[in-house]
């Protein structure tokens, strides 16, 4: 029997600029920060990408073959803006052939304003993210983007995995030497000048856009706790604190979650704050909440009584006397050791609605797997399974009355992963390359593509 989803409903699938493009010295692009980085040994770097700079009408009419109803995609800040500051014609020539190629064929676009694609002109200048200054930078990108594209698109995403660019220090332009005390409070500071620009922009669209509907992109990972002992249930609330609440807070309610805010107070890292930005978050609100998921978390308390700054990290193994993750023999994981927890996503949809009260809109799920080419083609039932198994909980979820615009998988074609390169797939369609070599970078349509196909033909499956 076939589960319907409402016929509003946005199925879509996503990418982001710099994982798919390529193209990277092409059409005036400036250089990003992950440009910079030191390629890493067997790992390709996005020089080409999956050459969509090049295929990109090619990509779209696949898109539309496998019936999207949306497309996520980020704008490249470096691309339109290469040095930060000026505008640069041909990047907003090559969106404008994305933009208009998408809404002729019926496919809203979604775009991410800012997904890990950070000019390396204005880390030189003032910092990047350690300053304010980069507050007016991104509201500048913003306002080029929303008076050139406001009137094709109107979902936007402001920035993506906010968690994920402060944390990882290269995203931040430091140095992994940098890291270490000082790079804790850099972080909490980073975490709330992007706020505060967040609401700046969600403002901005507000004015430009007429029913614009503006958000920003988090990636919560769902702690359950890891016994039925009182103590590991606080531990588990406390790590959704500190994991993504801690900025959904700010976002939703210009308040700091106070939990997040003693953890810093008793490491002497709080950021400076302003009572008229705190306000400026609080009147401008998201009008959705994108949600990336893909894994969760066991948590237990830790015994731990010694504060150690934890320097750098994105998954924070252990904080002394809160939190420390635990393996579950219950959850099984993917070849690169992330749970799989199809429950946990209607966990994160239950627990963000009843916080905020907030539509939603799965901005990335997907797994990461090893494909292999068999005589032309790619049996992927693995990622049916997965992706299968995760839209059964959206379904329940939109059963049950949760509002849930759409579901974007991650992702619409493969792309380059960020830590792993070419291998780890996640796409619909296959790209012909690997790590190694570059190949004829061919698209073949993946099993996975043509259940997609009928799932959003159908609005369900069986
Ligand atoms: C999210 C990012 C994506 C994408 C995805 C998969 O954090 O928003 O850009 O990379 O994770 O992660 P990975 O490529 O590391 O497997």
């Amino acid at each position: 029997q076939i589960e319907r989803f409402p016929d509003t409903f946005l199925f879509g699938a996503s990418t982001s600029s710099f994982q798919v493009e390529g193209g990277q010295t092409s059409g005036g692009r400036g250089e990003a920060l992950h440009d910079r980085s030191p390629k890493k040994a067997g790992i390709t770097d996005f020089s080409t990408a999956s050459d969509h700079y090049h295929r990109w009408e090619e990509d779209i009419d696949l898109f539309h073959e496998l019936g999207l109803k949306v497309y996520r995609f980020s704008m490249s800040w470096t691309r339109i803006m290469p040095d930060g500051k000026n505008v640069n014609q041909e990047g907003l020539a090559f969106y404008d052939k994305i933009v208009d190629k998408l809404v002729g064929y019926g496919i809203e676009p979604l775009v991410t304003i800012y997904h890990f694609e950070y000019p390396s002109k204005l880390v030189d200048d003032f910092g990047g993210w350690l300053s304010p200054k980069s507050i007016d930078a991104y509201e500048e990108f913003a306002n080029v983007l929303f008076t050139h594209f406001g009137d094709r698109v109107k979902y936007w995403l402001t920035i993506n995995e906010q968690d994920h660019v402060i944390k990882i220090s290269e995203r931040l332009g430091l140095s992994k030497e940098s890291e270490g005390v000082e790079f804790e409070g850099q972080v909490q500071q980073a975490n709330y000048y992007m706020c505060v620009a967040t609401a700046k922009v969600i403002k901005l669209a507000h004015e430009i856009i007429p029913n614009v509907k503006i958000g920003p992109a988090v990636n919560p990972m769902p702690a359950i706790p890891a016994s039925a002992n009182p103590l590991d249930v606080i531990a588990s609330m406390t790590f959704n604190e500190l994991s993504h609440y801690y900025i959904l807070d700010l976002h939703c309610r210009g308040k700091f979650s106070p939990i997040h805010w003693k953890y810093m107070e008793d490491r002497d890292i709080c950021p400076e704050v302003k009572e008229e930005e705190l306000q400026l978050m609080a009147e401008n609100t998201p009008d959705f909440i994108g949600i990336n998921y893909y894994l969760n978390q066991t948590v237990a308390h830790s015994e731990k009584e010694k504060i150690e700054l934890r320097g750098q990290g994105v998954f924070m193994e252990e904080e002394a006397g809160i939190y420390k993750l635990v393996e579950n023999k219950e959850i099984p994981q993917t070849d690169w050791g992330w749970n799989i927890c199809p429950e946990g996503l209607s966990i994160a949809l239950m627990d963000v609605y009843n916080r905020y009260q907030l539509p939603m809109l799965i901005t990335e799920n997907g797994l990461g797997a090893y494909d292999e080419v068999v005589e032309g083609e790619i049996h992927d039932t693995y990622r049916i399974d997965f992706l299968a198994n995760h839209l059964k909980q959206i379904k329940d979820c939109l059963s049950l009355g949760f509002p849930i615009i759409g579901y974007c998988a991650w992702s619409a074609i493969d792309l380059v992963s960020g830590r792993e390169g070419m291998d780890k797939r996640y796409g619909f369609i296959y790209v012909n390359r690997t790590n190694d070599e570059l190949r004829d970078l061919n698209r073949i349509k993946k099993d996975s593509f043509y259940w997609y196909q009928n799932v959003i033909q159908e609005r369900g499956y069986s």
